[in-house]
Formats: structure tokens, sequence, C-alpha cells
């Protein structure tokens, strides 16, 4: 059996609950595929989060790592192609605000995704639930967790699978907050029920 990583982030800037909390605390201890499921949450803080996420890595030794973050006002589920070295954006929960930073100042410009993503959306597709390939994740928090799970992969151990999935709002953040696309709690946690089996056959 394998062991993955599975983190989501606390709420943060104007969102009160965060989806992907809630999806990573019901997956954990789950099985999937030939995958054991190990849950974290992840501050929105960009001097933590990084080294936080870094740090369940070391202590967890996972086969593969796949962060969750909610991208309010999307409308479908979006894994990521590429995590960028920038660090710029909205204030985080610490009330740090990040103008043209790098992550790494002797980092890489980019890594891509090391998740089987395309397979990953054409079987959310088949499953019923809307899918795309998102080709930025911003420079924000969820930017800055997959850049940096992929360069320590990178680093010290490239067999690791590593990368982002973005989620739309749950009705009950819409409901609170008003003008966003939203999806049942419930498909949104079998869509990332789908993309770790797909990450588990993709192996095999
Ligand atoms: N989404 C934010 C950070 C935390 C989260 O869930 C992002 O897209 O960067």
């Amino acid at each position: 059996m394998k062991t993955l990583l599975l983190t989501g982030f606390e709420p943060f800037l104007k969102f009160t609950v965060n989806p992907t909390m809630k999806i990573a605390r019901e997956l954990h201890g789950e099985i999937i595929g030939n995958y054991k499921i190990h849950s974290e949450i992840l501050r929105v803080d960009f001097a933590s989060s990084g080294s936080q996420l870094l740090t369940h890595i070391e202590r967890i030794q996972p086969d593969a790592v796949i962060s969750l973050g909610l991208a309010g006002g999307r409308y479908k589920i979006t894994p990521e192609r590429i995590a960028i070295n920038v660090k710029d954006g909205d204030v985080d929960n610490e009330g740090n605000k990040p103008t043209d930073e790098a992550i790494r100042v002797d980092g890489d410009d980019g890594y891509f995704t090391s998740l089987p993503i395309r397979e990953m959306v054409n079987r959310l597709q088949e499953s019923g639930l809307p899918a795309a390939i998102s080709n930025t994740a911003g420079t924000y928090l969820c930017n800055n967790v997959m850049y940096e799970a992929l360069h320590y992969a990178d680093m010290n151990q490239p067999n690791m699978k590593c990368g982002f999935i973005h989620i739309p709002a749950s009705h009950e953040l819409a409901i609170q907050h008003g003008g966003i696309p939203s999806w049942s709690h419930d498909d949104l946690k079998k869509g990332i029920s789908v993309c770790i089996e797909v990450l588990g056959s993709d192996e095999s």
C-alpha cells in the first residue's frame, strides 16, 4: 500500500469556509485504489505554509502529494499544470502581502506537475463531473505550496508525484458568500476521489 499526503487549506480572505479542509479531513485514513490517505490542513500564510508542507512530507514520507485549494469563482475541478517561482497577491491570514517576490531566490522559474492531470480530467468528465486543466495556479498560497512540493521532489525525491487541484466553491460557501458558482460537497469529494483513483491506476 502506498501513502498519499492530501492537504487542504484553512479559510482565507472573504471565504468563511474552505471546502478543501472538509474534504481532506473526511478522506483522512481512507484507502482509494492502492493509496492510503493521510490528510493535513495548511495555514494560509506566505511565511509558513511551504515549510509546513515540507515538514509533513519529511515526517510522513509519502509516495505522492496532492494539495487542494479553493478557487472561488471557477466552475470546474481544475488540476494545475504549472507552479511558478512568484509570490504576489492578496493579503494572507497573517497580514503579509508580498509583491513580485521569488518563493526561492535560487529556485527554478517553474515546475510542471508530475500528476497525471490529463487522465484525471478525462476520468472526471467520464464520471459526469466538469473538469479542465488549468494553466495557472495564480501567485497566492496555492501556487506557493505547489511550487514548494515540486521543488522538494526535484531536489530530494524525483519519484514522488506532486501537484495541485483547485476546486470550485461548495454550496455551503456560496450561500454565505453570494456571487460564486458552486458544487455539492458530495460531488467535490467524489471528484477528488476520482483523481486519487487515477493516480493509482496510472502506476499499475
Ligand atoms: N485557495 C487559495 C489559497 C488557499 C486556498 O484554498 C489559492 O488559490 O491560492
